[in-house]
């Protein structure tokens, strides 16, 4: 029968496999009745709530594409729509939950030894500890590369000093992935436990977005940092990178929920407000604004699905994901400054989630690589040039 689904035109539903429609109601049935009535207070308060990963732990929504020591074990196109449905709620539990999957227990499933993914991925599993990711340094940002963080070789490790910025989780981490240059400039990954001697993690003060995710630095001051805490099975920048091809790829799930969340409030709020003595949403110019929600998401949504599928065949090139993280970020910050306005002046207000999803995107739209930099990163795919410098 030909049905058209206003909420799902391409009738994504029919393409997934039993396992991924009871992943994503199991996370959309968690988002919806655990995190959304928590949500509007942790965002005023600038709250982050540690309990949330151990309840997240408990459904299996972390490190959920992972294999054995206590992971699910679930497909990439799981992963993906459980960070939808988390970020239809907030792109800041999205990242609490990306960070401890991807840029965490990731890379020391994908480079660590037996003894480390033994020791830090169960745990991780299921919450009990926190982990971050500590790439951006003060002055290193879209250029990873010129990190000046330092392990320096000691007898039975390395001494690391330097300094990470803008780390997410950081001030409650008890894991702390470290990416820095040895001797040699090569970089390396190391795994720092709280409480060593020299770590510290400041939080950063007067955060306007994200506000329901803690970030914080990462002070290193010769922090001894044993042999067996390094990541024995990778060197150079495709370290890092290769935790955030993963990352990424939920990220371009995540931002379409946040933008879904924001399309469906302006539906809702413009079939039942009135001006002029008829619903906003009888008007031309409000219909079309929601046409063009709908088709921009739905076909995003229909590109994350490829993708991802390709991803869980092996098969995906990480220049796709840099289309699909790009694309994501800039469509759901346009949807949600669209729907911020159709919202009139209750769109400011936090009892309407609109305007707090579009600050939340202002960051999405800038970590694990800006638009412009995955835009640099297309360019050099298709013209063979470098652009970067
Ligand atoms: P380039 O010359 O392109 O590459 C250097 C080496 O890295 C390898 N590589 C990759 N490997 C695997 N996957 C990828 N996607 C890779 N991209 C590059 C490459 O093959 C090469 O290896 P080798 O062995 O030949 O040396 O490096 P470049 O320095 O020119 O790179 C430039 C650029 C702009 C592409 C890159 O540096 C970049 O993507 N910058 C953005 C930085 C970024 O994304 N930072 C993210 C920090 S983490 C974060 O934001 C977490 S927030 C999470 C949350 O809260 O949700
Ligand atoms: P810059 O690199 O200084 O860029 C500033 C502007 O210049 C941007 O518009 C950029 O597109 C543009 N630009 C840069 N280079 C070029 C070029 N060659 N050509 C043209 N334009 C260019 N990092 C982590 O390692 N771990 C985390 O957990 C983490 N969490 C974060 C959480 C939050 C809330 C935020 C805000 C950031 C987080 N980041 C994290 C850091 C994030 O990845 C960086 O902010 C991002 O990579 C951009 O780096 P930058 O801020 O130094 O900006």
């Amino acid at each position: 029968s030909k049905h058209f689904d206003w909420a799902d035109p391409f009738m994504m539903d029919q393409q997934l496999t039993e396992e991924e429609r009871m992943v994503r109601d199991t996370a959309r049935q968690y988002a919806q009745d655990k995190l959304q009535p928590r949500v509007r207070d942790a965002y005023r308060n600038e709250y982050t709530d540690p309990a949330i990963f151990r309840e997240m732990g408990e459904l299996g929504l972390l490190g959920s594409p992972l294999e054995g020591y206590g992971c699910p074990g679930v497909s990439y196109v799981s992963y993906g729509l459980i960070a939808r449905e988390v970020e239809r709620v907030d792109s800041g539990f999205r990242s609490m939950m990306s960070v401890q999957s991807s840029l965490v227990m990731y890379p020391i499933y994908a480079y660590g030894s037996e003894a480390q993914k033994e020791k830090y991925l169960p745990k991780l599993a299921t919450g009990e500890w926190i982990g971050c990711f500590g790439l951006t340094e003060p002055d290193h940002g879209s250029d990873p590369g010129g990190m000046v963080t330092r392990a320096r070789k000691t007898d039975g490790g390395y001494k690391l000093s330097g300094a990470k910025m803008w780390i997410t989780n950081s001030p409650i981490a008890d894991v702390f992935i470290v990416w820095a240059k040895d001797d040699e400039g090569v970089i390396r990954g190391f795994i720092l436990d709280k409480g060593m001697k020299g770590l510290s993690a400041p939080k950063i003060e007067g955060k306007l977005a994200l506000r329901a995710s803690i970030t914080g630095e990462i002070v290193m001051d010769e922090v001894f940092v044993p042999e067996e805490n390094m990541l024995p099975n990778v060197t150079g920048l495709k370290g890092p990178f290769g935790c955030l091809n993963s990352a990424r790829l939920g990220i371009s799930w995540g931002a379409l929920g946040a933008a879904e969340a924001c399309w469906h409030s302006a539906r809702e709020y413009t079939m039942e407000r009135k001006q002029f003595n008829r619903p906003l949403a009888a008007n031309q110019l409000i219909q079309k604004k929601l046409a063009i929600m709908q088709t921009d998401i739905s076909l995003a949504l229909q590109g994350c699905l490829r993708a991802t599928q390709l991803k869980d065949a092996g098969q995906l090139a990480p220049e796709l994901i840099s289309l699909l993280k790009r694309n994501s970020c800039v469509k759901a910050l346009e949807i949600a400054r669209e729907a911020r306005d159709m919202h009139g002046g209750n769109g400011i207000s936090d009892e309407y989630s609109v305007m707090r999803h579009m600050m939340n995107l202002e960051v999405v739209n800038t970590y694990e690589g800006t638009q412009d930099v995955h835009a640099l990163i297309l360019g050099r795919a298709q013209t063979g040039m470098q652009a970067f410098y």
